[in-house]
This record gives structure tokens, C-alpha cells and sequence, in this order.
């Protein structure tokens, strides 16, 4: 609480007096006082110091088109005036989820027609749960109950949601994962490695797959779920051997895979979803952030017409939210996509900036700090080590803390998992303004080492 702007003090105020912050130390939070962001233009936020910053998380990874754009805004207006609100439960629709619902299908991989809409991408995987064991007792098999996730991946904050994510620090609050959800080990290659090869540990991470279903018997599992890259977990590119394995074990086996693309998904990889990219033909994929661009919540689950044609035949499914397929949210949705068509900013990313990006992004290579940078698309990860040659970290320093917030301080979100620096900026980022990103993630990691030293 150190500003000299009354009217920050005033908001963080507010906050300590009245806000409960998501994935926060509420006490550490009161002390410290929330940083005020007041408004935002392309890829650029401004704070209430007046402060101008780089979003390199495009918000929490869904800004794609960019801030500021007011045919979002008119979408969403004209929406309101015209019908603000009604559900689609009891045999009722409305055009703006109809007219969605068809441009998904049009983008969605061959064969991924249909769309369940929710609020978020944590309800999308509870929907995902729901519809997958309602899908397996339609054909008989009603113990097919047991959903495969991965350790350290993240599938959302709802009790499903956070029991499908393999986070153990969101597990331990809430007696989580709820029973029918297991985990097997992530294919995160610089962290769990060891002395593989990383072409060796992607065949061995995705044999767990392989496993865990003969252990719990392929009678007793409905589905994998799975990120194609890992967000939340730290940018987690997997070895290249990783999903052509994963792809033969699942065709080997009757289970169903998710592909969640709550963050891969609309671009992110310079394809609409990373299952393009990865060619991943999954049954079912969860979708959010990019979706609207983050303007207005909203999630949902694509799913493959052959599941259709099997829920088709269940009877009602009963699962449902007050805002599933929100008018408003749909109308913008429809404008965002539109934007992306219209403005090929998938294929700009994909021909110009995604290469860029990657190129300059491992420059930093040469860092003494830098043990790896990978990344796809618009994602980046830089690794944080002591020694580059063994990969070891700092310990006990929380060095990507430390990083984050001279980020934060010299104009920059730049986000931290442990020692792991993340980045994923709105898909409209200019050649220039990734120059930007670059320089200023080079000095607050020359800052870092500075602060390590000193
Ligand atoms: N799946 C994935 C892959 C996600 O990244 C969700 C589901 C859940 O979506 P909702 O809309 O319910 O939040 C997410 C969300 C982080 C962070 O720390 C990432 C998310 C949410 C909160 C924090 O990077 N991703």
C-alpha cells in the first residue's frame, strides 16, 4: 500500500475491505495491495499509477484479438438490446447459440459438430465427466467411469475441474481428486527427464498412459483427458515422440479422449487447436478464454458426431447452466471468430509472428540464468537453472518470483510457475512488440542474476 495516487489507495482499499481474490494469499494480498489495472489497448495494459504494460499473458491466456475492440463491444450491445438473456433448457433457442454453434463446427476438426455451451472451461470438463460416463452407460458399459488426467496438468477450479488438474496444491484443499480421476506422470522432459533422451521420455511418459489403463482395467475407463501443450503447468511442450505414442495407445484401447483447449485451442499454436497442430482426432474438446477473447465469459465441449449419434439415444442428459449458450456471450464469441476469419490473424501467427517469436524467444539461450526456452505458437517457456549443463536450479530462492515481479516492475507480464518463465501474448502481437517482449525479458532476467549475485 505504497502509492502516492489516492484513488489506488482508495480502490486497494476496497479490496482489502471487501474482495476475496481467486488463487491468492488474502493476508499477503491485504499488506501488499493489488496492482489496479484501469485500462487496455492491443497488447498493452495500463495500471492506475499510470503505468504502461506489455501483457505478455494476454490477460490469463484468452485475449486473443487483442484489447480494445469495439465491434466486440457493439456485438455485445446489440445483443443486449435485442434479447439479453434466455436458456436453452425445455426445448428453446435463440440465434446467436444456433449461429455459434455453426461457425465452431466449421472451425472444429472434421467430424466435431456439435456443441455443449457452458460458463467457463472448468464447467466445460464438469459437463466433459458428466457426459463421458452418461455416454458409456448408454452403451451398456456403464463402469467405463474412470477419467485419466496427468500430474501437473490443469483442467480448471470447479470440484471435477480441479480433481481432473493434477496440481497437488489445489488438491490438498478440499479433499480432491474426487474418486474415478487418476493421474499419470507429465511429459515434461527439462524437470522429470533425468537422463533420457527427450525423444526416450516421451515414449515413456505416454507408455504410462498405456499402464495405468491395463492396471485399472480398460473396462473401468471411460477417457484421457489432456492439454496438447500444458498451460497453466508451465508450458510443457512434449517430446515429439510424445502424442504419436499416446495416438497409438489410444487406438489400441475403447476409450475416449479429451482434448482440453482451453488454452490451446482458437490459435494459440497458429492452427484454430492445438489438436490441428498435433493432429490429435480427439472425441471431445473443451473450449473458453480464446472462445470471446476473454471479453465476456464463456466455455463449452465440441464433441464428435459419432458420441452424439450415442447420446442421441440416452434420453435427457441431465446437466445444464443458467448461462449455457448466453445470448451475449454468444453474439460476441460470433464477432471474435469473425475477426479471426477476416483478419487471418490464425495465419499471420502461424506464417509470421509464431516463427519470430520462437526465433528471438531462444536467443535468451545464451543467458547464464537460461537452461532451456521452448515453445509453439504464441507460447513460450524459459527455464530458470543455476547450471545450465545439469539443469539443476537455484534452491530455496524462489528465482522465478523474484523474475516476475521485475517483470512487473520494468513494464512486462511475464508470469512465473516455480523457476519456470511463462509467456503467451494476444495473437495480434507485432514483429516490434515482441522485440519489446524480448528486450525487456532479457533485462529483468540480467536483473534477476543481478539480485541472485548481489
Ligand atoms: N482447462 C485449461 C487447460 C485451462 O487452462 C481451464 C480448463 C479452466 O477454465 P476456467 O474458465 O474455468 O478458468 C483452464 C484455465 C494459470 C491459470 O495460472 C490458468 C487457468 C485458470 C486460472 C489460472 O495459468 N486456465
Amino acid at each position: 500500500m505504497t502509492s502516492n495516487n489516492p484513488q489506488t489507495r482508495e480502490w486497494q482499499a476496497l479490496s482489502n475491505d471487501h474482495h476475496l481474490a481467486p488463487f491468492s494469499d488474502f493476508k499477503q494480498l491485504k499488506e501488499k495491495g493489488p496492482r489496479i489495472i484501469t485500462t487496455a489497448k492491443g497488447v498493452y495494459l495500463w495500471d492506475s499509477e499510470g503505468n504502461k504494460i506489455l501483457d505478455g499473458m494476454a490477460g490469463l491466456w484468452c485475449v486473443a484479438i487483442g484489447y480494445g475492440r469495439d465491434e466486440l463491444a457493439d456485438a455485445a450491445a446489440k445483443q443486449m438490446k435485442e434479447l439479453p438473456y434466455y436458456n436453452l433448457f425445455f426445448q428453446t433457442a435463440h440465434p446467436p447459440v444456433l449461429e455459434l454453434s455453426k461457425a465452431i463446427a466449421d472451425i472444429a476438426p472434421e467430424g466435431m459438430n456439435h456443441v455443449f455451451f457452458t460458463g467457463s472451461g472448468s464447467e466445460g470438463n464438469d459437463t466433459m465427466l458428466r457426459m463421458v460416463r452418461h455416454y458409456w452407460a448408454i452403451k451398456g458399459q456403464p463402469n467405463k467411469k474412470t477419467i485419466i488426467s496427468r500430474v501437473n496438468g490443469y483442467h480448471g477450479s470447479t470440484v471435477a475441474g480441479a480433481s481432473l488438474g493434477g496440481m497437488t496444491y489445489m488438491h490438498e484443499q478440499g479433499d480432491l481428486p474426487i474418486p474415478g480421476i487418476v493421474h499419470i506422470p507429465q511429459p515434461y522432459w527439462f524437470g522429470e527427464g533425468g537422463d533420457m533422451s527427450p525423444e526416450e521420455f516421451g515414449v515413456w511418459a505416454a507408455n504410462q498412459l498405456e499402464e495405468k489403463i491395463l492396471e485399472i482395467g480398460v473396462d473401468n475407463v471411460g477417457a484421457f483427458i489432456a492439454e496438447p501443450i500444458q498451460g497453466a503447468g508451465g508450458v510443457i511442450v512434449p517430446p515429439e515422440s510424445y502424442w504419436p505414442r499416446i495416438k497409438e495407445i489410444l487406438a489400441k484401447y475403447d476409450i475416449l479422449f479429451v482434448a482440453d483447449e482451453v488454452i490451446c485451442g482458437f490459435g494459440r499454436t497458429g492452427e484454430w487447436f492445438g489438436s490441428d497442430f498435433y493432429d490429435l482426432k480427439p472425441d471431445m474438446m473443451t473450449i473458453a478464454k480464446g472462445l470471446t477473447s476473454g471479453y465476456i465469459p464463456m466455455g463449452g465441449l465440441i464433441v464428435r458426431d459419432e458420441v452424439v449419434a450415442v447420446l442421441n439415444e440416452g434420453g435427457d442428459f441431465n446437466h445444464g447452466f443458467t448461462y449455457s449458450g448466453h445470448p451475449v456471450a454468444a453474439a460476441v464469441a460470433l464477432e471474435n471468430i469473425r475477426i479471426m476469419r477476416d483478419e487471418k490473424i490464425i495465419e499471420r501467427v502461424h506464417a509470421e509472428t509464431a516463427p519470430y517469436l520462437q526465433k528471438r524467444l531462444r536467443e535468451l539461450n545464451d543467458h547464464p540464468l537460461v537452461g532451456e526456452v521452448r515453445g509453439v505458437g504464441l507460447l513460450g517457456a524459459i527455464e530458470l537453472v543455476q547450471d545450465k549443463a545439469t539443469r539443476a536450479r537455484y534452491v530455496g530462492k524462489g528465482v522465478g518470483m523474484i523474475c516476475r515481479q521485475f517483470c512487473f516492475d520494468n513494464g512486462l507480464i511475464m508470469r512465473a510457475v516455480g523457476d519456470t518463465m511463462i509467456i503467451a501474448p494476444p495473437l495480434v502481437i507485432s514483429h516490434a512488440e515482441i522485440d519489446e517482449l524480448v528486450a525487456k525479458a532479457r533485462k529483468c532476467l540480467d536483473l534477476t542474476l543481478s539480485a541472485l549475485q548481489g
